[in-house]
Order: structure tokens, then C-alpha cells, then sequence
């Protein structure tokens, strides 16, 4: 899954605030270099970031979609605004990637009406506040817990199990120690009951281990893909398509072997 940033202020550093062409430019690119699948997000959910009005999210999603609709793999909107996901799915998105995993009022029947994929990611508190102060007794246990819930209350509003797959949420209000407890536990989460979505590319944790500022971190990005892979991760959300496209065809050759 391949990241397309419509914000100002993404902590990536590849955000194309509202110059929608580039955002077209910049998915197609995606694409060339091997997506599965394009996210395409306006609200930076970066620590400390603050909300950003629907009616602005919606003038950078919309055309965005629209342009990329032709592109050849499926259309991902990373989006917590039920009136968000509405509109998206109205134009023809073929995802939802919900960091707040559907839990404000509406969401999940906004998924539960169309045939859209979801995934819902966990996060400890709110962007804005979720890296104060991070606390967890268990937090393998308590993030499987949560999202085997979500899992539950997807399947209870109506979204079939094969539309649905869940994401521990790497930097959503976690430590770097709860983030690198989570990715060596990564194959436990599994319990949840659905396929793995996993965000690691670029994130401050590898900066945190390395040194290196968010554009210098892709070769941590792409060996933190490979050990979230081997530990059964299914779709990996990163922001250097390529770089990963060649890791996991070293990774597959090996496996098959
Ligand atoms: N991480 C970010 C945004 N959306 N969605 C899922 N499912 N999992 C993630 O780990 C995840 C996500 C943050 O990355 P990015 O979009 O590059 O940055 P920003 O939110 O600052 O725009």
C-alpha cells in the first residue's frame, strides 16, 4: 500500500498539501514502482497534529480519487469522518483506512452499507496528545484485545469478515518500547481475527534507532517491512514503494525456496 499524502505538515516529509496534480503525479508513480493498493489521506495524524475540517479534507480527497480512479489497483481513504467516508465511497473508493478503527457515531454503518474493505488501526488517546504519556500494562495483549473487539463490532453491524483487516497502530500512542514489543510480537496479533495492515515506513521509532531525519529512513523502513512480513503482516503501508517491492521479491524467493 503505497502512501499519498494531501497534507501540509505529514511527519514523512511527502506531503502534497493541496497541489492535487502532484498528488495524481505522485500516485501513478506509486503505482509504476508497484502498489497493490494507493491511501490516500488529507488529515496528518502526526503526534501532536490537530484536526482538520471535512469540507477541506473532501476538496483534496475528491479530486484526488477521481484522478487516480483509472490508475489500475484498488483506492484506499484514510479517513476517521464518517461524512468523509461517505463521500469517498460514494465516489467510488474502494477502502476505508480508519486510524480511529470506525469508532465515531455512524462509521461503522457507513462501511457496513457499501462493499468497501476497512482496516482499523489502534491508537492510545487522540494525535494531539497520544505521545504524552503512553501507558499499558500488556501491550500485545490489550491491542489484540482491542482489535478483536472492533473485529467483533465490524461483524455485528454487518461488514463481512473478508472485508476487514486490522493494524496495531506503530506510533498511535505507544513508546518506542510498546512499538518495538508490538513488532516483535507482531504474529500474536493475529488472534485478533483478521489480516495484518502494518505502518512502520518511515516512522520516528526507526528514528529513534537509527538517527536519521523521516526522508533518510529508508533503509530502516524497509527492514522494519521485511520483519513485519515475516511475522505475517499482509499489506505494509509505506511511503518508498519500490525499496519494498525489492525486499519482499528477495523475501518471497526465500520462503518458496
Ligand atoms: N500511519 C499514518 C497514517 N495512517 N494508517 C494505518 N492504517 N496505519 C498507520 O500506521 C498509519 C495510518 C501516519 O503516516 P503518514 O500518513 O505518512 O503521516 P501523516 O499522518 O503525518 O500524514
Amino acid at each position: 500500500m503505497g502512501v499519498v499524502n494531501l497534507t501540509d505538515d505529514s511527519f514523512s516529509g511527502d506531503g502534497c498539501g493541496d497541489d492535487i496534480q502532484a498528488a495524481i503525479a505522485h500516485g501513478l508513480r506509486l503505482v509504476a514502482e508497484g502498489a497493490d493498493i494507493l491511501d490516500i489521506g488529507a488529515e496528518s495524524t502526526r503526534p501532536g497534529s490537530s484536526a482538520v475540517a471535512p469540507e477541506q479534507e473532501l476538496g483534496r480527497v475528491l479530486p484526488v480519487l477521481e484522478g487516480l480512479m483509472d490508475c489500475g489497483v484498488p483506492l484506499s481513504v484514510d479517513t476517521t469522518k464518517p461524512v468523509v467516508m461517505s463521500a469517498a465511497l460514494q465516489a467510488g473508493a474502494d477502502m476505508i483506512n480508519d486510524v480511529g478503527a470506525l469508532c465515531l457515531p455512524g462509521a461503522l454503518e457507513v462501511v457496513a452499507t457499501s462493499h468497501a474493505a476497512v482496516c482499523m488501526m489502534h491508537m492510545q488517546g487522540e494525535p494531539e496528545t497520544m505521545q504524552d504519556a503512553p501507558a499499558y500494562h500488556d501491550v500485545v495483549g490489550e491491542v489484540t484485545d482491542f482489535l478483536a473487539a472492533r473485529v467483533r463490532a465490524a461483524a455485528a453491524a454487518g461488514i463481512p469478515s473478508g472485508r476487514i483487516v486490522i493494524d496495531p497502530g506503530f506510533g498511535f500512542g505507544k513508546t518506542l518500547a510498546h512499538n518495538l514489543k508490538l513488532l516483535h510480537h507482531l504474529d500474536e496479533l493475529r488472534r485478533a481475527g483478521a489480516p495484518l495492515l502494518v505502518g512502520l515506513s518511515r516512522k520516528s521509532m526507526l528514528g529513534r534507532l537509527t538517527g536519521r531525519s523521516a526522508g533518510d529512513r529508508v533503509h530502516a523502513s524497509v527492514v522494519a517491512a521485511l520483519l513485519a512480513a515475516q511475522r505475517g503482516a499482509r499489506i505494509l503501508r509505506v511511503h518508498d514503494v519500490a525499496a519494498t517491492r525489492d525486499t519482499l521479491a528477495v523475501l518471497n524467493a526465500v520462503e518458496e525456496a
